[in-house]
């Protein structure tokens, strides 16, 4: 059956690559991010490709107007929403407490604990009414343990793990689905991002192991919203095989 998927952060690693692995299985996509040239680039390229239905919508999750009205603005056709992927998502930064940026930690609340709240409290309703629907949340291991420098982006995704555990409680009576993916390291702009366009500190982060590639994480993905309706997978850790914790690797 074809359905229609919703992708935050669409425009470059793990939600890029999600977005081709729904397309590629037919499926319906809306995808959205901030970077309009490179999102309406990637949906004529899947729609090309695939032959699939694309409709991009550029918002800032951390904007809850523009949240609200970009899902407000979806015609009968699109509302439908099947699965929504909670990924936008960064760390800004590298730093102790006592030494941290307050921008820096506005930015990651703002986007990974606000921003997942606003699109889900503008896509859930959707889903509550059709009595079906799958939340997925882009959690990570950094929600799972706490790291040197990493507090406030490991707050940010502690709360994505209690938060994916909250809807899940709040919707199991309406027949919608809810998982948490939390990986480890997986090689996209994530780095860049976080040390705020250092490539060198960036590349480091990814040598001497083979991470996670994000077509990895979207097979993931694409398997938990492809079980049986009477399947949810609840939480799910996916790492580097090189990658036993969030701090030991094994490098050669
Ligand atoms: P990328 O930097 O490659 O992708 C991040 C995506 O999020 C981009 O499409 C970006 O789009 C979007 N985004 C960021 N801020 C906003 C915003 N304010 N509004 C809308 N969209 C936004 O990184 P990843 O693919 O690695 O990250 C995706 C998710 O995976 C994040 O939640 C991250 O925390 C998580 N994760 C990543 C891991 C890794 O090692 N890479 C491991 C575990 C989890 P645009 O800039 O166009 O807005
Ligand atoms: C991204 C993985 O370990 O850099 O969430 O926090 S990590």
């Amino acid at each position: 059956m074809k359905k229609t998927v919703l992708i935050t952060g669409a425009t470059s690693g793990i939600g890029y690559s999600c977005a081709e692995k729904f397309a590629e299985q037919g499926h319906r996509l809306i995808l959205t991010g901030r970077r309009e040239e490179r999102l309406n680039e990637i949906a004529t390229s899947l729609k090309e490709k695939y032959g699939v239905d694309v409709l991009s919508l550029v918002f800032d999750v951390r904007q809850k107007e523009a949240v609200e009205l970009a899902v407000q603005s979806l015609s009968d056709t699109w509302s439908d929403i099947d699965v929504l992927i909670n990924n936008a998502g960064l760390a800004v930064g590298l730093s102790t407490i006592q030494e941290g940026d307050t921008d820096d930690w506005e930015r990651m609340i703002d986007t990974n604990v606000k921003g997942l709240l606003y699109i889900s409290r503008a896509v859930l309703p959707l889903m509550v009414k059709r009595k079906k629907g799958h939340v997925v949340n882009i959690g990570s291991i950094a929600g799972k343990e706490v790291y040197p420098n990493g507090g406030v982006y490991c707050a940010t995704k502690h709360a994505v793990d209690a938060l994916t555990k909250g809807i899940r409680i709040d919707t199991v009576h309406h027949g919608i689905k809810v998982t948490q993916i939390a990986p480890g390291a997986v090689e996209t702009e994530f780095s860049m991002v976080r040390f705020k366009g250092d490539k060198e500190k960036a590349d480091a982060v990814y040598k001497g192991y083979e991470p996670l590639h994000p077509e990895n994480i979207a097979d993931v993905v694409y398997f938990v919203t492809d079980l049986p309706s009477n399947v949810n997978i609840n939480d799910l850790v996916i790492m580097p095989t090189a990658q036993a914790s969030a701090t030991v690797f094994h490098k050669e």
